[in-house]
């Protein structure tokens, strides 16, 4: 059992990210047998769960002449355009079906603004808004996080990187992520940029 004051937050593990999925990340499915396994060690279990409209910027399809990879201008910030996915409501955006939900305490969503992305379990791209997440980890006496799941170069890497700002002891659970790599060594550089940021890699 892991002491009281540590959380094991879930970055992400839903449907649409699985290798059947709209946004494929490769072996994400082999996260969720260790995610159920890890989970049964910590009282305290956050998940985050991308949750789009359905018009989200962040869509290709929602551009005229726009395809998923390029990159572009949101309000402001640059922005990879994605395919279609995680929409609110839709089996996309469930969690994995294998996931053992019971075992989470608490579920943040994020990505619900239709002008910004939001990458982080914290915030939105911008840092404009909380999705109240760290407020709600630090009044459950939480001081520590450990962090699995996807896309190791996107999701999981602002989570973790908004965790060691927001004063977080932070430990990346390294065998239970996986990344999108759209450029090779995206996974690896991003695993470097959270280590020197100061977290743990396990
Ligand atoms: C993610 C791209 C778009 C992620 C979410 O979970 O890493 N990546 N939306
Ligand atoms: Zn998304």
């Amino acid at each position: 059992m892991q002491a009281q004051n540590i959380a094991l937050i879930l970055v992400d593990l839903q449907v649409d990210f699985m290798p059947t999925g709209m946004l494929p990340i490769a072996k994400a499915d082999g996260i969720i047998p260790i995610a159920n396994e890890l989970m049964k060690d910590y009282r305290t279990v956050v998940a985050t769960q991308d949750w789009h409209p359905a018009n989200h910027g962040s869509f290709a399809a929602n551009h005229l002449w726009r395809k998923p990879g390029q990159v572009i201008d949101l309000h402001g910030l640059s922005q990879v355009l994605w395919p279609i996915h995680c929409v609110q409501n839709t089996w996309g955006a469930e969690f994995v079906a294998g996931l053992d939900t019971d075992r989470v305490t608490k579920v943040f969503q994020k990505g619900t603004d239709l002008e910004i992305d939001s990458y982080s379990g914290f915030y939105d791209n911008g840092h404009r808004k909380s999705t109240g997440m760290g407020e709600w980890l630090k009044e459950h006496g939480i001081e520590e996080v450990h962090i699995l799941g996807v896309a190791t170069d996107y999701c999981v890497k602002f989570t973790v990187l908004d965790a060691i700002s927001e004063g977080f002891t932070t430990i990346l659970i390294k065998e239970a992520t996986y990344g999108a790599n759209l450029a090779p060594g995206d996974v690896d550089r991003a695993i470097g940029e959270m280590q020197a940021a100061g977290a743990g890699i396990r």
